[in-house]
């Protein structure tokens, strides 16, 4: 299996609560790389709308992470009405501290600390979705109902992207 290097444990992490929740360990490797939505999208020949994205915001200290299908971007004023505040897109950084992932593999799953978690609306009617497992050239299958029921998260309407125009 190709990994990143130094990404292994970060995609054990993930394999090891796929497991702990049940999910069937679906991680395959791309690698041609899964960096991006669109890679991710042409290595396991999907669309783009199937490609989860798990992106980190800041609500001051307090990390959020946003589900959200890789067609879809996520409207601010739409994600600060969900929380009932204003975010900020997260740092490198404050994201490897708070999940444990680097950038282009935050996976849904395995953070290092408990996230707040909000899914996109959108990607309710969308199956089967591929997410990030912990490094940029490894990905899981898994469905809206896995993603609702691994995170806790609560399902909203955050996007104002492709698929609502
Ligand atoms: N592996 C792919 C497909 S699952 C992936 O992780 N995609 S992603 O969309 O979830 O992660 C990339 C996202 O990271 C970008 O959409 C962007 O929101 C964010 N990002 C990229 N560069 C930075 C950066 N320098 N600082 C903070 N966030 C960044």
């Amino acid at each position: 299996m190709a990994q990143a290097a130094g990404a292994g444990g970060s995609v054990a992490r993930v394999r090891a609560a796929l497991r702990a929740a049940g999910h069937p360990d679906t991680i395959v490797a791309a690698p041609s790389g899964a960096r991006t939505a669109q890679e991710a999208a042409r290595a396991i020949g999907c669309a783009v709308a199937q490609i989860v994205k798990s992106l980190v915001f800041r609500q001051g200290d307090a990390p959020v992470l946003v589900l959200v299908s890789g067609a879809n971007r996520v409207d601010p004023a739409r994600l600060a009405a969900a929380l009932g505040g204003a975010v900020a897109q997260a740092s490198g950084a404050f994201v490897r501290e708070k999940t444990g992932f680097a950038i282009g593999g935050v996976a849904p799953v395995g953070h290092l600390t408990p996230l707040r978690t909000l899914i996109d609306a959108d990607l309710m009617a969308l199956d089967p979705l591929w997410a990030a497992a912990g490094a940029p050239d490894q990905v899981f299958r898994t469905s809206a109902g896995e993603l609702l029921r691994l995170t806790g998260g609560r399902v909203a309407a955050l996007c104002a992207g492709a698929m609502n125009d």
